[in-house]
């Protein structure tokens, strides 16, 4: 069902753009029950009738997501050349969209050394080890979307698009996850009970493989993401709506900068929103999980988009408020990507 895959690209895209416009505002912080419910009334407010407003901004999620959309639309493949330049050129035309400081060493060069070698300034990142930041996780959507009828191809895009800017295993494969659980989304249909066990346990058999086939740092775990993926079981098993422990959530799958400790806190948000969550007013399990997401603090604007761009593929775009999108900055291009790349994938 073609039309259902177009919704659901869109859905994804325009996630991407939800969370992150709506998380910005939220980050670094700690959400207080009075943010909460700060945060309860801005969306009741924007999904309500039109109001005149200054639209929300995106950051460097989106941005880094519309760079890589557009690439592959262009060149009809992952084009590393390319996407570099994109990533660059996006990133001097709006240097304040809220990068972080690490990728902003590699932007600079990449230019200074006219993109002679696309791959080595990420390799000298962090004394050689690479940025293992959420920075290639919060923009794969795009390569999910391309490759969501090849598996094989997902993963090597989901690693080479990454290594642009990040080339730590952790950095890597948290965006392999992402786009993983993007795909996944993709092929339940919205309507069929979604078995949040089994969405993991899928999830497990492949991160299995993903980080077996990778040399290991000196990680203290090692396969990082297949213990943080066991845990979002345990979370999910344990938690009733009466009983959300956010702080335990914070705790055990984190919610900051790193790949780890934000690509399966999305997912878990994901799933945990498929119930009622205490102090989320709303019907809408779309804006339940972007909702808690940002509420759980940290880097609410990545968080808050992975999850948007996750929820937005396994419900499609119907699910979004019209609404809440006409306050978000460009959102008709966002959903122009989408059709652009559901043009393209469809294809391959
Ligand atoms: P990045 O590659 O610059 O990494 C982000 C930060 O993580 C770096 O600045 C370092 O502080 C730290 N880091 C990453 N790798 C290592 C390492 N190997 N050793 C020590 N420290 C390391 O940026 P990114 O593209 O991964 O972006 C990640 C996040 O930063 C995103 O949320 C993005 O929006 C941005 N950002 C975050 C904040 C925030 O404070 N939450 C503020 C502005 C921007
Ligand atoms: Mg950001
Ligand atoms: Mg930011
Ligand atoms: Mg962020």
């Amino acid at each position: 069902d073609l039309s259902l895959f177009r919704r659901k690209f869109r859905g994804s895209i325009l996630g991407v753009l939800t969370g992150d416009c709506l998380g910005s505002p939220y980050e670094n912080e700690k959400l207080s029950s009075g943010s909460k419910l700060v945060l309860q009334k801005s969306f009741d407010k924007l999904e309500g009738p039109p109001f005149k407003a200054p639209v929300m901004q995106f950051t460097d999620d989106s941005a880094m997501t519309m760079s890589l959309a557009e690439s592959l639309i262009e060149k009809k493949d992952l084009d590393l050349v390319d996407l570099a330049k994109k990533f660059v050129k996006s990133y001097y035309q709006e240097p304040q969209r809220g990068y972080g400081s690490g990728v902003v060493t590699v932007f600079q060069k990449l230019r200074g050394s006219k993109f002679s070698d696309v791959l080595l300034p990420a390799k000298e990142q962090f004394h050689g080890q690479g940025s293992f930041g959420n920075g290639a996780a919060m923009r794969v959507a795009p390569v999910a979307l391309f490759c969501y009828n090849h598996y094989d191809n997902l993963r090597e895009f989901a690693k080479k698009q990454s290594l642009i800017t990040h080339t730590h295993k952790i950095g890597v494969d948290g965006a392999i996850l992402q786009a993983i659980a993007i795909q996944q989304s993709i092929h339940i249909h919205p309507d069929d009970q979604l078995n949040v066990i089994d969405f993991v346990d899928e999830l497990v058999n492949k991160m299995n493989f993903v980080e077996e086939d990778e040399e290991g740092l000196d990680l203290v775990e090692a396969q990082p993401y297949k213990s943080q993926l066991n845990l979002i079981k345990k979370l999910l098993q344990e938690e009733g709506e009466e009983n959300p422990i956010d702080d335990k959530v914070i705790k055990n799958l984190g919610n900051d900068i790193s790949g780890l400790r934000s690509v399966p806190t999305a997912i878990f948000c994901f799933l945990r929103a498929q119930k009622p969550i205490k102090g989320i007013k709303t019907d809408n399990p779309f804006r339940r999980a972007v909702q808690y997401a940002i509420s759980l603090g940290g880097d609410t604007d990545t968080i808050g988009s992975m999850t948007g761009a996750i929820a937005g593929a396994f419900y499609g775009e119907e699910v979004i408020s019209p609404n809440i999108l006409q306050h978000l900055e460009a959102s008709t291009d966002f959903k122009d990507l989408a059709d652009d790349l559901f043009q393209v994938a469809t294809k391959m």
